[in-house]
């Protein structure tokens, strides 16, 4: 029976801590506590909601985010749920002493929700290897539990950014037919294109971290047939993958995968809107404006009318060549909002702006039903779509690629397909990342919406 042990190792008459009762939080996500316990000896006190209870691990030293400390967590009895809150003086008998709150927030396992990461989390006690999410004011980001053999210790420990390969020195991918032309009319090779991915690494990093990605490959180059894949069925140790719904997806992390990438063709870099940890939850919202058959004079005055829409309510909102033909509009959510929100809004706004210029603009999704109007595609905001993210090349003539404006640039006679391979390096000197705000703060839409 739960919760069993805990009663009989205190005397709750005289001890302040919470009664032996098995409670649910009322959060839609499940919380985490450290308390700080000065007992004989000052020790940190894990604890995880998990079936209405709190699993506890003691951990003697202080937790730490550095992924290279690996700290020793014993496994304890369950305790109350209730106990999450507990602060004050234990008076006597087992645990004397005086327990405070180290940290708190919440946790999730890879972005579920409470009830699938605490399945995740039962396997995982099972298994001996817990990979959890925290939220906290101290402690954010991945972290492992894993159990020593045949014991009640476990190493608790942050999730290395780099790789979990223990040498970095054997990273890094075999690069192949760097000679193989991409682009036949400018003699564009593989070899191009990998050089470029890796000058741009440290500008279109930031864009592409912790997204699961859906590649879009092109062995043969750019005339060449190309294929989707999403599922990632065999890398290097050091490639990091997120598995979701059975679908193993890579993700791009450091130089190294960036390469890997690039190496099996994809030409183009697709990420997905949100990151593992809160993958329900969009950096931002996306408006795609797509002409086909219209004008790119009407995509630029489609995207000053949205900007000035989202400008009259106080929203930022950046602006980027897609690279291809139109135009990507972002708004920075800050993984504040789920994609449900993320796409009501980006339809009202739609709307609104279709409203005000509907000779030039339209959310006729049918190509026929377009009739040289652009489309304002605001379809994006759904887990699992992608769009090409700043910085990605796109695998069309001249060799474009996605790149972030400022808003005195999108005027009358701006040419989308001057940003290439070859000029984007002029501009990232001058201007540096334009399209980093949209990955900081994120908009307040409940405000927006008042306004
Ligand atoms: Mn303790």
């Amino acid at each position: 029976m739960k919760l069993l042990k805990y009663k009989a190792k205190r005397n709750l008459k005289v001890s302040p801590e919470p009664k032996a009762e098995i409670k649910r939080g009322k959060s839609k996500k499940l919380a985490f506590v450290i308390q700080e316990h000065h007992a004989r000896s000052l020790h940190y006190d894990l604890r995880l909601e998990l079936g209405g209870v709190l699993k506890s691990w003691a951990v003697p030293k202080k937790p730490t985010s550095n992924p290279s400390v690996r700290r020793l967590a014993i496994l304890v009895e369950d305790h109350p749920y209730k106990y999450k809150d507990f602060e004050g003086v234990i008076p006597s008998g087992y645990g004397k002493g005086t327990v405070s709150i180290w940290d708190e927030g919440f946790y999730n396992v890879d972005g579920a929700d409470a009830k699938e990461s605490e399945k995740l989390v039962q396997d995982g006690l099972k298994k001996g290897s817990i990979r959890f999410t925290l939220e906290g004011k101290k402690l954010k980001g991945a972290f492992y539990l894993v159990r020593l053999k045949d014991t009640k210790n476990w190493l608790f420990f942050k999730k290395s950014e780099k790789s979990s390969s223990p040498s970095t020195k054997e990273k890094g991918p075999k690069l192949t037919n760097l000679d193989k032309i991409y682009w036949p009319k400018e003699k564009i090779t593989k070899g191009d294109l990998l050089l470029y991915y890796e000058k741009v690494a440290k500008w279109i990093l930031p864009h592409l971290k912790d997204r699961p990605e859906s590649m879009r490959r092109f062995p043969d180059g750019i005339t060449g047939a190309s294929f989707f894949q999403k599922n990632l069925l065999q890398h290097p140790d050091w490639v990091e993958t997120a598995p979701i719904n059975q679908v193993n997806y890579l993700m791009i992390q450091n130089e190294e995968s960036l390469l890997f990438a690039a190496n099996l063709g994809c030409i183009e870099l697709h990420p997905f809107l949100s990151r593992v940890g809160k993958l329900k939850y969009p950096d931002y919202v996306i408006f795609d404006l797509d002409p086909k058959s219209a004008s790119f004079e009407k995509v630029i005055e489609v995207a000053k009318t949205i900007h000035d829409v989202l400008d009259e309510i106080k929203v930022p909102s950046y602006c980027k060549t897609s690279g291809a033909t139109g135009l990507h509009i972002a708004v920075p959510l800050g993984a504040k909002y789920t994609y449900d929100t993320a796409k009501r809004f980006a339809e009202l706004i739609a709307k609104i702006v279709q409203k005000k210029i509907p000779q030039i603009s339209t959310l006729e999704r049918s190509l026929s039903k377009r009739k040289g109007k652009v489309y304002i595609d605001y379809h994006q905001n759904n887990m699992g779509q992608t769009i090409a993210a700043a910085y990605s090349v796109r695998a069309r003539p001249k060799a474009p690629v996605s790149t972030p404006l400022k808003w005195e640039e999108v005027k009358k006679g701006l040419d989308p397909t001057a940003f290439t391979m070859k000029t984007i390096f002029q501009r990232l000197k001058k201007f540096g990342d334009l399209f980093a705000p949209v990955l900081k703060k994120g908009a307040n839409l409940e405000l927006a919406l008042k306004n």
